[in-house]
């Protein structure tokens, strides 16, 4: 009877172990994910849907979780890239601004006034360039998976309403972890101060800057209109993509079939967050500016001369930074936005 029992335990045992997977063995518990803003905001909800696609596909063997606010390096986002090729982050979804420090190509998506509409962002990821810049991502020590979106970034301030460069003198502006806005701004006239979004905001309030530039539905969603940016100028200078990315060892360590699920899932999380990203600011839809006006926000659009005031002032910064990225690659990047489908 007891040798009945011990046979039949060691049986069970058995299947057991060849039912699972061999590598389930070297999988983590939890995969930490990382992100700068919360999950609210399209950027949050897209690692959310990327996370819990995961999850269901892989029957809970990926079990990702989201860390907001750049968390897992304690705030600095400009130190995100290095944290991922480290370890100490499995994945994000990350701003190409923030990894512009270590991988520089990434620089390509801040040149000042480069890409004039949507379609111009999307002949640049989904094309060659897109390719181009995951190779290089891919030689940096990240698997990258997919593009997604954090938007045209646009100008806010407490102060006045700009509609010419000279309306940004001496105003002390906020700006994101890339040299290239310290020169953007500088050639603007402005003061530009670098400093990370979890600082951003206590500067804003306290009123230690006068303003930022950063997409609408981050403006919107950080509700930076209580903060006094009163005064906000539509001029899409510039627009950050955001990348599905995961730490190479981690990458490595999963099966064929689960790297397949998290690439195709990241594919499909990267479609529905540009859709959510765009929503709301377009010409065809402008519920988002509609309802930034309906909290006494000034809003001023630029008239062609006055577009092309900013965009002189700002050309020795993008002939300067065009050698820095890279001549091919810009090069590229410009041929394929004369050659987009509007
Ligand atoms: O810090 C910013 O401005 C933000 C949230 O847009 C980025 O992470 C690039």
């Amino acid at each position: 009877m007891k040798l009945r029992n011990l046979i039949g335990a060691a049986l069970c045992a058995a299947a057991a172990f060849a039912l699972t997977p061999a590598h389930a063995q070297n999988y983590k518990s939890e995969y930490k994910l990382s992100i700068v803003v919360g999950t609210s905001f399209p950027w949050g909800q897209g690692a959310v849907i990327w996370s819990d696609l995961v999850r269901e596909r892989t029957n809970g063997r990926i079990n990702i979780k989201v860390y907001p606010g750049t968390s897992l390096v304690q705030g600095d986002q400009t130190r995100e890239f290095t944290a991922i090729r480290q370890g100490v982050i499995d994945m994000a979804v990350g701003s190409t601004i923030n990894w512009s420090p270590q991988v520089k190509q990434l620089n390509l998506f801040s040149l000042p006034f480069l890409m004039p509409d949507y379609a111009a962002i999307d002949a640049l990821v989904q094309g060659d360039v897109g390719a181009e810049l995951f190779k290089v991502i891919e030689k940096a020590g990240v698997v990258p998976l997919a593009w997604g979106e954090n938007g045209y970034r646009q100008l806010s301030n407490s102060r006045h309403a700009i509609s010419k460069p000279e309306d940004l003198k001496g105003l002390k502006l906020r700006v994101v972890g890339s040299p290239l806005y310290i020169d953007t701004f500088t050639a603007l006239g402005a003061n530009p101060a670098q400093m990370s979004w979890a600082d951003a905001q206590p500067a804003l309030a306290s009123g230690a800057v006068d303003g930022q530039e950063n997409p609408l539905s981050i403006y919107t969603g950080a509700k930076l209109y209580d903060v006094a940016q009163k005064y906000l100028t539509l001029w899409n200078y510039v627009a950050d993509p955001l990348v599905f990315v995961v730490n190479r060892e981690v990458w490595e360590s999963w099966s064929e079939a689960d790297r397949k699920i998290v690439r195709e899932a990241a594919i499909e999380a990267g479609k529905k967050e540009i859709a959510i990203a765009r929503k709301g600011v377009t010409p065809e839809d402008p519920s988002l500016l509609k309802e930034i006006e309906g909290h006494g926000v000034t809003v001023t659009s630029l008239t062609e001369e006055q577009h092309k005031a900013f965009v002189a002032v700002t050309k020795p910064v993008y002939d300067k930074w065009k050698s820095r990225v890279g001549e091919d690659l810009v090069n590229m990047a410009e041929k394929a936005i004369a050659a987009r489908k509007k």
